[in-house]
């Protein structure tokens, strides 16, 4: 029906529609640029086995993980061959850092000494690479590589979270709220608000709780802790359909505009954690001890830390979020409350509905 809840889902059909059919096809990245990629990939890797025989140069963020768009920069891991000798993230940061410097055509800016080191890569457009290419590098960050995995593995179960995914990357970025360095939230961010929405929120969920379905012959996983963090979940999709199947046949366009509404509406920013690996999907902030706003840090300012709380699906002590300031969380609200107002105006022309993404 069109109307749920005193909600207008009169623009439903034609939002589905425009996702799936011109959306999404419009903004992915088509597989000559996943190739061209990959061959950087490949010979960057070549610069880090000279640093360090048989390191490896592994794609993580949304490279790997489903949810990029055309152009997106490139995430890369380094680590280092098992036997090989123990260095610093810092000082690997300025070796490799020098010598891609020396071969490649790479515009080079290293952070040795930022709370995660890495090697920042750009190359301008050209003729050869049209769009330009920038890729981040980083050392030894198994716990990216397994939120990634994470979010692959829930990528692949429902295709309606990737659509949602995509449409609110390109919106959150038009909208100018998808900036961790300025106040607001990094994409990452916004996808665990997604999965939260559809493992917890809907019902029936449209996802399961990966981190909370196990293995029908209780096999336990290889290896589930690392550095102290749980990072065990359920991975095997041949075994799925026997644990969990969504009865949940909404559309995307339903969905959309239901993200929209649970977070402008429902969801407590004030007093709520979203946390997609919990039994509810929330928590209250008191109990993670993220009540205090702020924390004085060494530089003596103080500084806002848990305006919004995300918490993160294997360093339950991270907030994903920590990032949003009271006024970066003030323009991502009214920025929900905007599409929500936009999507659910049953009186707009379906063209209308393009509003909600352009400025
Ligand atoms: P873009 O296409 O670059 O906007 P992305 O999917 O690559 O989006 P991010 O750049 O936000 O997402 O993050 C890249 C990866 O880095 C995703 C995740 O594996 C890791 N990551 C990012 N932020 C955090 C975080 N706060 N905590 C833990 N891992 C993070
Ligand atoms: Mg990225």
């Amino acid at each position: 029906s069109l109307w749920r809840d005193g909600v207008s889902y009169a623009h439903a059909p034609d939002l589905t529609h425009y996702l799936e059919s011109t959306f999404v096809p419009s903004v992915v990245p088509q597989p000559d640029e996943y190739h061209a990629k990959d061959q950087a990939r490949q010979y960057l890797e070549k610069l880090a086995d000279q640093v360090s025989p048989g390191a490896k140069l592994l794609p993580f963020g949304s490279m790997a993980n489903g949810f990029a768009l055309k152009n997106s920069d490139m995430d890369l891991c380094c680590f280092l061959a098992k036997d090989a000798p123990v260095r610093e993230p810092s000082e690997l940061v300025e070796i490799l850092g020098r010598l891609i410097e020396q071969e490649t055509n790479f515009y080079v800016k290293m952070l040795p000494r930022a709370r995660i080191p890495i090697i920042k890569l750009t190359i301008p457009p050209s003729t050869d690479v049209p769009m330009g290419m920038a890729c981040d590098i980083g050392f030894e960050n198994r716990l990216a590589l397994e939120n990634t995995r994470l979010l692959l593995t829930y990528a692949m179960i429902d295709s309606r979270l990737r659509t949602l995914v995509l449409f609110l990357k390109v919106w959150t970025k038009r909208r100018k709220i998808n900036n961790p360095y300025r106040g607001t939230l990094s994409s990452y961010g916004y996808v665990l608000l997604v999965i939260q929405f559809l493992a917890h929120v809907k019902q029936p969920p449209v996802l399961p709780n990966l981190q909370r379905l196990s293995s029908p012959d209780g096999s336990a996983a290889e290896e589930t802790m690392f550095d102290g963090h749980d990072i065990s979940f359920f991975d095997d999709l041949d075994a799925l359909p026997s644990l969990f199947q969504t009865t949940n046949t909404e559309t995307s366009g339903e969905l959309l505009i239901d993200f929209f509404r649970y977070f402008s509406k429902e969801f407590n920013f004030t007093h709520q954690v979203v946390s997609i690996r919990s039994d509810k999907g929330v928590l209250p902030k008191l109990q993670k001890g993220w009540h205090v706003d702020f924390e004085f840090d060494p530089e003596l300012t103080v500084r806002d830390q848990h305006k919004l709380c995300v918490e993160d699906p294997f360093q339950l002590d991270y907030n994903v979020a920590r990032t949003v300031t009271r006024d970066g969380l003030y323009t991502i609200r009214g920025e929900f409350m905007r599409a929500f107002r936009i999507l659910t105006t049953p009186t707009r022309s379906p063209e209308g509905i393009g509003a909600v993404i352009n400025s």
